[in-house]
C-alpha cells in the first residue's frame, strides 16, 4: 500500500551556476541559496536531524522511492512530509546542510558525482560536484564547528577522506582506512565534531579525533557486523554499535559511552536496520524496516514497540546512509 500523499513540492532547477576548480576531480557549482548559518554547533548524534523533515525534535520514518524520486517521511505521531526530489539512480543522503535543525532532502548522483541539496529554509537547490561513482558518501558535522552538515566521501581505492566545509567550500583531505574497511563515522568523544572511523576486518574500530587528528583503537564487534553507531544512551557521544545476524534474528550489540554494553535481538535477518531517535528523547532507538511488508518496528527508548506501515517493497531507506550496508 502506498503511503498517503499529503504534500508535494516540486524541485526547481538550479540557476546562476558559478563553477570553479578546487582539485582534480572536484569542482563546485554554487547555485542559488548556499547559506551561511550562525546557529550553535550541533551536538547529539542520535540520528535526529538527518531525517527530521517535519520539524519536531524527533527523527521521521523516511523512505525514498527511486522509481519516482519521491520521499516519504512520517513522524511517530502521524504527521507526514512527502516531496519529489531526485532520479531513480540517485542515492538519498539527507542531512541538515543549512543548519536550521530540519533535514534537507539531498541526493548523490553517482553517474555525475553531483550532490543535489534542497534547503529546508528557502527551497533553493544547490548542486556541488564532489566525488566519483565508487566513493562512499557520508555527510556529517566534520569541520567548521557550526551547525551546517558537511558533504564528505570515503574513497576506498586510496583510503582518502574528502570533506567539504559547508560554510566556505574549503576542502579537507587525509588518509584514514583502506579498501577493505567499512566506515562508521560518529562523535566518539562528544565534542560536537564528527570523527571519521573505520571498522577493520578483524573487528577493530579505528577512529580519528576530528579536533586534533589523534587516532585510537577500540575492540568491539566482528569485522562482518553491520555498523549501527548512534547515541543510544543520550549523552551526546556516539556509542559503538553492531548488528549481527544470528540464526534468523538480528542481534544488536551496543557499547554505551556512559558504560556497559547491551545485547538484544530485534528484527529478523531479512530486515533492514534503521536506527534513529524517533521518539525524540535524544536517545537513538533500535529500529528495523521490513521490506516484505513495509512495516517499521521501533523500540522506543521511552518504552514500548511501535509498529507502523510506511513504505513498500522497492523503496530504499534514506536513513541507511549513516550506517554501513551489509
Ligand atoms: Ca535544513
Ligand atoms: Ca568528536
Ligand atoms: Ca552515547
Ligand atoms: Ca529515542
Amino acid at each position: 500500500m502506498l503511503p498517503p500523499r499529503s504534500r508535494s513540492l516540486v524541485r526547481s532547477a538550479p540557476t546562476g551556476k558559478v563553477r570553479r576548480r578546487l582539485a582534480p576531480g572536484f569542482a563546485i557549482v554554487a547555485a542559488v541559496g548556499i547559506l551561511l548559518a550562525t546557529a550553535s554547533p550541533a551536538s547529539a548524534d542520535s540520528g535526529t536531524s538527518r531525517v527530521n523533515f517535519i520539524g519536531t525534535t524527533a527523527a521521521d520514518l523516511t523512505v525514498y522511492r527511486p522509481a519516482t524520486g519521491t520521499w516519504y517521511a512520517r513522524s511517530l505521531s502521524g504527521a507526514t512530509f512527502i516531496t519529489n526530489f531526485g532520479l531513480s539512480t540517485d542515492q538519498p543522503y539527507p542531512e541538515d546542510y543549512d543548519g536550521d535543525g530540519i533535514a534537507d532532502v539531498a541526493v548523490f548522483r553517482p553517474s555525475t558525482g553531483q550532490w543535489w541539496i534542497r534547503s529546508s529554509q528557502t527551497g533553493a537547490v544547490s548542486v556541488v560536484n564532489f566525488g566519483v561513482s565508487t566513493d562512499v558518501p557520508y555527510p556529517a558535522h566534520y569541520v567548521g564547528n557550526d551547525s551546517l552538515a558537511d558533504i564528505a566521501i570515503f574513497r576506498p581505492s586510496t583510503g582518502q577522506w574528502w570533506i567539504r566545509n559547508s560554510a566556505n567550500g574549503a576542502l579537507t583531505v587525509f588518509n584514514f582506512g583502506s579498501s577493505t574497511d567499512t566506515i562508521e563515522p560518529g562523535d566518539y568523544n562528544g565534542d560536537g565534531i564528527t570523527d571519521v572511523a573505520v571498522q577493520k576486518t578483524n573487528g577493530q574500530n579505528w577512529w580519528r579525533n576530528g579536533a586534533n587528528g589523534a587516532v585510537a583503537v577500540v575492540n568491539y564487534g566482528n569485522g562482518t557486523d553491520t555498523n549501527v553507531q548512534g547515541d543510544y544512551d543520550g549523552d551526546d557521544t556516539t556509542d559503538w554499535a553492531k548488528v549481527r545476524t544470528q540464526g534468523s534474528s538480528l542481534v544488536w550489540y551496543v557499547q554505551r559511552s556512559t558504560g556497559g554494553s547491551t545485547v538484544q535481538a530485534f528484527g529478523s535477518s531479512s530486515d533492514l536496520v534503521a536506527p534513529a531517535d524517533y521518539d525524540g528523547d535524544g536517545k537513538t532507538d533500535i529500529a528495523i524496516w521490513r521490506p516484505a511488508s513495509g512495516q517499521w518496528w521501533i523500540q522506543q527508548s521511552t518504552g514500548g514497540v511501535a509498529v507502523i506501515s510506511w513504505g513498500q517493497i522497492g523503496d530504499a531507506l534514506p536513513v541507511r546512509n549513516y550506517i554501513t550496508a551489509p
